[in-house]
C-alpha cells in the first residue's frame, strides 16, 4: 500500500487537517523519516512553488508527489466552480487548471475539494449539473497529460452537494473514467451507512483516500474500524495512495508515525 502525508503551506488554512505546517523542506525531511512514500501538497496557488526545488525536495528524500489541492481557491479568494457568477465560476477554473498544469509535471492529479462550493435553495440540480460540466472540462484538461483528476465528496457542514461516495459516482461515471473519486474516511464516517460496504460499492472509481480517522486524527487515534476498510481495499485491489489528511495531534510526527503503523498493522 502505498503512504502520503500532507503538508500545507496555506496559511490561511491553520487549524485545518494537514499534518506539516512548516513548509516544504521541513515536510519532505520529516514525510521521509517517518518512512512515507510520498506527500501531498496544499498550495495557495499553483505559482507559489518553484518546481525546479520541489523536483530537488522529492529526490533528495526519495519521495513521490501523490495530490495537489486546489481548496485555496476557496480559502483565500472564494472562488467555487459552481458560483452563480459566470465570471467567477472562470476564475475558478483557471485557478484549478493552474493547478492541474503544475502538478501533471509530477505525474499527480489535483484534488477538488472544497472549490466545489453548494448549492442555495431551489438550485441543487443546476448546480450539480454545472459542478459536472466543470469536472468534465478539467477532466479533459489533466487528461493531455495522463493524470486523472480527484473528486472528493464531503461531509454535509462542507458542502450540500455530494456527501456520499454512491452520490459523488452518480456525478462522474458519466464523464469516461478521467475523473476519479478521492475517498475521505473522515468525511465518509459521518455519512457513509457502511464504509467499508462502500468503498466496495464505489471500487472501480476510487482514486485515492484520505486515510485518517472519525475525530480527523491520525488512523488508530478515533474510533473507526479499520479492519472492514483493509479488508475491501485487498479484495478490490487498490493501489492508490493512503494520506494522512490529519490534524497534527498529538504532535505532527507523532501523528506521522502512528499512521505509518497502522497501514504497517492493516497491510503487513
Ligand atoms: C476537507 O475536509 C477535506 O477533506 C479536504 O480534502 C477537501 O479539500
Ligand atoms: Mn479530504
Amino acid at each position: 500500500m502505498r503512504s502520503a502525508i500532507t503538508i500545507s503551506l496555506v496559511e490561511e488554512a491553520r487549524g485545518g487537517p494537514f499534518v506539516y505546517w512548516d513548509g516544504l523542506e521541513d515536510g519532505c525531511r520529516r514525510a521521509a523519516a517517518a518512512g512515507f512514500d510520498a506527500v501531498e501538497l496544499f498550495v495557495p496557488s499553483a505559482d507559489a512553488i518553484n518546481p525546479g526545488e520541489l523536483r530537488r525536495l522529492l529526490a533528495e528524500h526519495q519521495l513521490q508527489l501523490a495530490a495537489v489541492g486546489t481548496g485555496a481557491g476557496w480559502v483565500k479568494h472564494r472562488l467555487t466552480l459552481t458560483d452563480p457568477d459566470p465570471a467567477q465560476r472562470d476564475k475558478a477554473c483557471d485557478f484549478v487548471r493552474n493547478i492541474i498544469d503544475f502538478a501533471s509535471q509530477f505525474n499527480a492529479p489535483a484534488i477538488i475539494g472544497s472549490m466545489q462550493g453548494r448549492h442555495t435553495p431551489g438550485s441543487e440540480d443546476a448546480t450539480l449539473e454545472t459542478l459536472q460540466q466543470a469536472l468534465d472540462e478539467l477532466g479533459a484538461h489533466a487528461a493531455q497529460y495522463h493524470v486523472s483528476l480527484l473528486y472528493e465528496p464531503l461531509n454535509r457542514y462542507e458542502t450540500n452537494l455530494v456527501n456520499t461516495l454512491a452520490a459523488g459516482v452518480k456525478l462522474i461515471a458519466p464523464l469516461g473514467g478521467r475523473v476519479k473519486l478521492l475517498a475521505d474516511l473522515f468525511h465518509m464516517n459521518i455519512e457513509e451507512v457502511d464504509i467499508a460496504e462502500s468503498l466496495l460499492a464505489a471500487a472501480e472509481h476510487i482514486g485515492h483516500i484520505h486515510f485518517v480517522d472519525s475525530n480527523r486524527r491520525a488512523a488508530g487515534f478515533g474510533h473507526i474500524d479499520f479492519a472492514p476498510i483493509a479488508d475491501v481495499l485487498r479484495r478490490i485491489q487498490y493501489d492508490g495512495y493512503l494520506c494522512a489528511e490529519a490534524l497534527p495531534l498529538p504532535d505532527a510526527d507523532l501523528a506521522a508515525r502512528q499512521t505509518i503503523a497502522q497501514i504497517h498493522s492493516l497491510f503487513p
